[in-house]
């Protein structure tokens, strides 16, 4: 015991070592390997746009924050595992099924991996999937409105960490589990985890036309940790990549007793012939239970559909599914160059990164050259399929990411740089300190076959003395360096919101033509209690529950005088912007409501509710400064007793009488 806790502090003292004794504050080194000054290459001028979307996790925030690079301007924010005050999204009643989950409604979760949606493993601007990891889910965004619009929650599964990662025509999202949890969820002693325990990895098909998720299969593995994936691309395409580490199933202090081992493994998984086994009718049905929650931008309105089925591939049934490739011990990203040749495997502790080679696997796998097995799964020969290992480029090596020139870049957390080296000599090349300890980070198309390696994104975890303090907690850093020459210059830094994980990049032009300006309200508003015109206003009574169909102008809303509301009704506004022009939201708010404003764009219907608890004039007003007229935009509702018979009235520009 005594000796274990020595260890630990060992360790401990060791790393904030490390840590600590990284340069501060000013860089002094920043060498200008072009005629542009750093200040140049990130400014862009006011009215002018940036070359790039970033989307950048928000981690814990539970949120997606859309930046241009390489200004680092904050675009948008996208709620998509979180409730938003700003638009209503998880407030407004068409929105609330989004956040429902077999664990009731969850307005939260830990955002790590925005990824954007691919065809011939090019980035295509489409949508972005993003894993919920904490209560397992996979949200899609679309990227012509820049909202949520799908999220479905993984059954079978813990923490789901190694997600959401599309295959190169996007046939699938993955949606990996971090932890082995009994499956069927059953009480058990936590000290019979090993052996006892199992993990899936779930694909989810994506519909080619609308984006629509579905659960196509489970795959049930050992019960491991398993942290992150990449898909195989090109030569690869087909294959799906997962780092596992704690293999020796260990239930208590992992740092020690899930780092015995020498080696982990990368988990490979061949789903195309997983895909076979399906076609063939094989695998079995679990009973289970989830959502599946869709917005639909024609109704305006988001449903959850309760699923209770999911087809589970056993490999040690359906061979040639799965295999394990001793690697890296404890790693963290799998990451697999634009080739697809290069799987390049992150220890967490190691000094060295791994770099398997993709045709070395698979002459391993035709020729059943295996050491040995884990419960009934291949294990394939380290040696046997490693292309290389990186000699001592730095110390704790994070994530791994491609330009299209042959050059990896990976994040060392420990030694705090990213070192550049090449891809097919494991040579490296080029170092840059980064402030402090990178996690992961970002090229536009660097995890694809078509990487546009101009810029690198590092996301930084600890940032100390970078800005001005601002009491105990800090924003990450989030720098910027340019990778367009032989030497990395750091060229910008910049607080981010939450705890970034990884960030997608891409360029502009993938976009921005195709963004939605309005809704149309005569083609694109089926919602049921939308306010096309004037003669659609109206407010109904159905015992405690009141609906007012309400619309939205410069600078009015109509109607703006309610009376006949009475303490104890639930009065439903259903807010219609009418106006038809670019960029005119109009917003809403209530004295006393319980839940948010909301924000509704041209063209759109949204609903929100609200339980007057006292009599009295209430008033309303436009929450966001639309015209010269704007602060005009507001009403009064009149609250009577419960047995007051005062009867439901409304107008505009006119007296109520009564
Ligand atoms: Cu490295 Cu969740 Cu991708 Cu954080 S993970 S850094
Ligand atoms: Cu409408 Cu302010």
């Amino acid at each position: 015991m005594m000796r274990q806790i020595f260890k630990l502090f060992g360790i401990a003292i060791a790393i904030s070592a490390i840590v600590s004794c990284q340069p501060g504050g000013a860089n002094g080194k920043s060498s200008s390997s072009s005629k542009k000054s750093a200040a140049e290459k990130a400014y862009v001028a006011p009215g002018e746009y940036d070359e790039y979307y970033g989307f950048l996790s928000g981690g814990f925030s539970g949120q997606v924050y859309t930046y241009g690079f390489p200004s680092a301007r904050l675009l948008k924010i996208i709620p998509v595992f979180s409730q938003d005050p700003q638009s209503g999204y998880g407030y407004s009643e068409e929105t609330k099924p989004m956040l429902q989950t077999s664990y009731g409604f969850i307005p939260w979760d830990d955002l790590h991996h925005p990824d954007i949606s691919q065809t011939n493993g090019e980035l295509d601007g489409r949508w972005i999937f993003a894993n919920g990891n904490n209560t397992p889910r996979i949200a899609r965004i679309d990227l012509q409105d820049f909202e949520t619009q799908e999220i479905i929650e993984i059954p079978n599964s813990a923490g789901n960490h190694n997600s959401a990662f599309v295959t190169e025509n996007t046939e699938y999202v993955v949606a990996g589990t971090r932890f082995g949890v009994p499956i069927p969820q059953k009480d058990m002693p936590i000290k019979d985890y090993k052996g006892n325990f199992k993990a899936s990895m779930t694909f989810l098909s994506v519909d080619e036309d609308s984006g629509e998720m579905d659960i196509a299969f489970q795959i049930r593995l050992p019960g491991y940790n398993y942290d992150l994936a990449h898909p195989g691309r090109d030569k690869s395409h087909g294959w799906m990549f997962f780092t596992t580490y704690n293999t020796e199933e260990a239930h208590t202090l992992l740092e020690v007793n899930a780092s015995k081992f020498d080696k982990d493994f990368i988990t490979a998984i061949n789903w195309k012939k997983a895909e076979e086994y399906v076609k063939e009718g094989k695998g079995t049905i679990e009973k289970t239970r989830y959502a599946h929650n869709k917005y639909d931008s024609q109704t305006h309105t988001a449903t959850t559909e309760w699923k209770d089925e999911v087809l589970v591939l056993d490999p040690t049934e359906l061979p040639g599914i799965v295999y394990f490739v001793p690697s890296a011990k404890s790693p963290h990203g799998v990451d697999v160059d634009p080739t697809g040749e290069y799987i390049v495997s992150n220890g967490k502790l190691s000094a060295n990164l791994v770099v398997h080679s993709f045709s070395k696997i698979k002459e391993a796998v035709d020729n059943e050259e295996f050491v040995d097995e884990a419960y009934g799964i291949p294990i394939l020969d380290f040696d046997n399929t490693l292309a290389g290992i990186v000699e001592q480029p730095g110390i704790g090596p994070l994530h791994t990411e491609f330009d299209e020139r042959g050059n990896a870049y990976s994040t060392f957390f420990i030694s705090s740089e990213i070192v550049k080296w090449d891809v097919k000599t494991q040579e490296v090349l080029d170092r840059i300190d980064v402030y402090y300890s990178p996690g992961h980070l970002s090229i536009p198309g660097g995890n694809s076959r078509k990487p546009d390696g101009k810029y690198l994104l590092s996301m930084n975890k600890i940032t100390k003395d970078r800005y001005l303090p601002v009491g105990p907690e800090m924003n990450q850093p989030g720098q910027l360096i340019d990778i367009s020459g032989d030497k990395m210059e750091m060229i910008l830094d910049f607080p981010m919101i939450g705890e970034p994980h990884y960030a997608s990049m891409i360029h502009a032009d993938k976009i921005k033509d195709k963004s939605r300006k309005i809704y149309r309200l005569a083609s694109e508003n089926d919602h049921p209690m939308v306010v096309k015109s004037g003669k659609d206003v109206d407010i109904t009574r159905d015992g405690k529950n009141v609906h007012v169909k309400m619309g939205m102008i410069r600078s009015h809303f109509n109607p703006d005088n309610i009376e006949g509301i009475k303490v104890g009704d639930k009065v439903h506004f259903h807010l219609t912007n009418t106006e038809q022009d670019f960029d005119i939201p109009h917003g809403f708010a209530v004295m006393g409501a319980n839940n948010s404003e909301i924000l509704v764009v041209p063209g759109q219907t949204k609903t929100l509710t609200w339980e007057p608890k006292e009599p009295g004039i209430y008033p309303f007003y436009c929450t966001d400064f639309c015209s010269a007229l704007h602060q005009e935009m507001q009403g009064y509702i009149r609250v009577s007793p419960e047995d007051s018979d005062i009867e439901l009235s409304w107008s505009l520009n006119k007296n109520i009488d009564g």
